[in-house]
């Protein structure tokens, strides 16, 4: 079949399909893009054409911003439970750099996105074109090559020929559990727009299986023994609970053995909030109960797990000294951290496999007690957050309170940085699987409202929260017009407090006295302690064809959340909070160094409390 590479691109992506449990998925359910000299004649002209003669093969939308676009599509396969994503492409140069950040989110996150760049001329007949950055040491590096370590899988398509090969072997990483990430194709402009005669066969309707690999029996038994000796386990549910649909097997796993459950952050929902063996986030943004199970435990189950430092609270959360672990992972990088017992396979599968060899086995009934107490005594801390009646502005865990009641039990809230992940963490009542979406492993200012966007895509019958602080809305807010334009219903949740509140937290804790982190006018002694910015957000917002709702207290922003979900299309509910007020301890710790020498007496009295912090920190050999 005679096609340009661009054409042969986009007819190759249609016809791929995932499956798992014999449900089957599009692999690539649309595009965005964003037009220049680098894909405007190769993959611009190829998704017109498939627009115009096979409607529905390649949906194509524009995004604002190339970041954007790679955001979004990282929401959409994480809603999706990385079955299907979208593919992303752009121009050469900056359209280009500019998926960078989100590539590197996408693969931090083993989320699949597909990048199509650009990239300078297969020929070089004209080089340097415009926007090429020429390299003196050698003419085949391009700017594309700044995504080379941010992608699980990098290819650069010099000829057609090479297409067949390099598109097979990109589907092979994206639907591959454990290596899955950013994969991209730098497509030369020249080459996109080349005609070629492809074989048929490379268009036929293929299926990627996505394995539900099963323990080896070895590492079974090692893991099993383990368990069988423990007095004080508990399980760390992670993304990978989610993303293999074993939230159930989890539940019958705990239910079954008494193990109480922990989440991380992206392992957050894995347990409805109210069970009583639920004790909610662990770690450093975590619950008081939570983390007392963590010091205590002699035996952790992580389970699709990466342990980050935030799950960890830097390697100081487990503190039995003869703590031993036990990983579920289908990354095997990830399975031996820690030195535990490392079974590598799918967790609905090993969960599966656990529930049946540990038959017989059955923690304490103090234990069970006492998750159930805890969990229960941090639920009344959640309450008081929620209710706090903090004067004049609300604190930050009212409205996340308020937010929480708005949602009904499917619906969606998705965040990334600033302060309210860590509330959040804490606070949400999560009561679905997927009502549960910070994006913690990159924690990207401006991930909000384009990775909202795609979270919305992905599950248009959810109505989908974006809670954003003006920091992020201030660093990436423009695919609201996106939004507005593909008629996108989505709520987001403008949280104004005038600057860094999360980093004006962390600069105190270092000593630093909040340096640089509020907005603030530079003042006659030449600093930034002036008066407020004259910032107004909410007309942003409407500026951009967002529905715009102020709310100056709890009563109305709930009298504004349930007009927004009344709302077609785009709102903005934009409230003012308290950033001085913060959400209840986890009684918990992160390891960020403090300065050894200084003349200013709060980094020496923060360096002194942060040797105290180190003391507690474990290696876990
Ligand atoms: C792209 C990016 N740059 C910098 C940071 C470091 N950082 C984390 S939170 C934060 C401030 C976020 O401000 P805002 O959205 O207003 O939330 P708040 O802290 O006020 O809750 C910064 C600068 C980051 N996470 N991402
Ligand atoms: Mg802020």
């Amino acid at each position: 079949m005679r096609l340009t590479v661009g054409q042969a691109v986009v007819r190759f992506l249609a016809a791929q399909h995932t499956e798992r449990d014999g449900t089957e998925h599009r692999l690539i359910e649309g595009w965005f893009g964003i037009f220049g000299h680098g894909n405007v004649a190769g993959l611009g002209q190829a998704l017109l054409e498939a627009e115009l003669t096979e409607p529905g093969a390649a949906p194509y939308r524009q995004a604002r911003n190339e970041q954007g676009m790679v955001h979004a599509a990282a929401g959409f396969a994480r809603m999706r439970n990385r079955m299907s994503t979208l593919a992303c492409t752009s121009s050469i140069g900056p359209g280009a750099t500019n998926m960078v950040t989100g590539a590197a989110l996408a693969t931090v996150n083993r989320l699949p996105v597909l990048l199509l760049p650009g990239d300078v001329f297969a020929t070089r007949v004209a080089n340097p074109v415009l926007q090429e950055l020429e390299d003196p040491r050698g003419f085949d590096v391009s700017v594309n090559d700044t995504l080379r370590p941010v992608s699980r899988f990098y290819d650069r398509i010099w000829r057609a020929q090479q297409l067949p090969s390099a598109l097979l072997g990109a589907m092979r990483v994206l639907t591959d559990p454990a290596e899955t990430g950013a994969v991209t194709l730098a497509l030369p402009q020249d080459v996109q727009a080349e005609a070629y005669d492809f074989p048929d066969r490379l268009f036929r309707r293929r299926i990627w299986h996505v394995p539900r690999t099963l323990p080896e029996p070895g590492a079974l038994a090692r893991a099993v023994a383990v368990i069988r000796g423990a007095e004080r386990p508990l399980i760390i549910a992670g993304g990978g609970v989610i993303y293999s649909e074993a939230t159930e097997a989890l539940r019958a796993l705990a239910e079954a053995t008494g193990i109480p459950v922990a989440e991380t952050q992206a392992g957050k929902g894995s347990m409805r909030y109210d069970h009583p063996l639920a004790l909610g986030a662990v770690g450093a943004t975590g619950t008081v109960a939570a983390n007392e199970f963590a010091r205590d435990a002699d035996v952790v189950i992580g389970i699709g797990t990466r342990w980050s430092d935030f799950t960890t609270a830097s390697r100081s959360a487990f503190a039995d000294p003869s703590v031993r672990f036990v990983n579920v992972n289908i990354a095997a990088f990830d399975a031996v951290k820690h030195s535990g017992e490392a079974v590598v396979a799918d967790a609905r599968a090993a969960l599966e496999a656990l529930l049946e060899a540990l038959t017989g086995y059955r923690t304490a009934p103090a234990h069970q007690e006492r998750a159930r107490d805890r969990s229960a005594a941090w639920d009344a801390t959640v309450e008081r957050a929620y209710h706090l009646g903090n004067q004049p502005l609300p604190a930050q865990t009212e409205v996340i309170g308020a937010v929480n009641d708005a949602a009904g039990p499917r619906d969606v809230v998705v965040c990334a940085a600033g302060s309210m992940p860590g509330d959040l963490h804490k606070l949400w009542r999560t009561r679905d699987p997927k009502g549960y979406h910070v994006e913690y492993g990159f924690s990207c200012m401006g991930y909000e409202i384009a990775g909202g966007l795609g979270v919305k895509l992905a599950a248009p019958d959810r109505e989908v929260f974006v809670m954003v602080g003006d920091g992020s809305y201030l660093m990436m807010a423009q695919e609201l017009v996106t939004a507005v334009q593909e008629r996108v219903k989505l709520i987001v949740v403008l949280v104004q407090n005038h600057g860094y509140a999360s980093i004006g937290r962390l600069s105190a804790s270092v000593g630093a006295q909040r340096f640089g982190t509020a907005y603030r006018y530079r003042d006659q002694d030449g600093r930034l302690g002036g008066g407020v910015l004259p910032v107004d957000l909410a007309t942003n917002a409407a500026s951009l064809g967002a529905t715009v709702f102020r709310a100056a207290t709890v009563p109305e922003l709930r009298d504004a959340l349930a007009k927004a979900r009344e709302t077609d299309g785009v709102t903005v509910v934009h409230v003012d909070v308290d950033p001085m007020v913060d959400a209840p301890s986890s009684e918990s710790w992160w390891d960020v160094p403090v300065a050894g020498t200084s003349q200013l007496e709060t980094v020496r009295a923060a360096h002194e409390q942060y040797l105290d912090g180190k003391r507690g920190q474990r290696d876990y050999l």
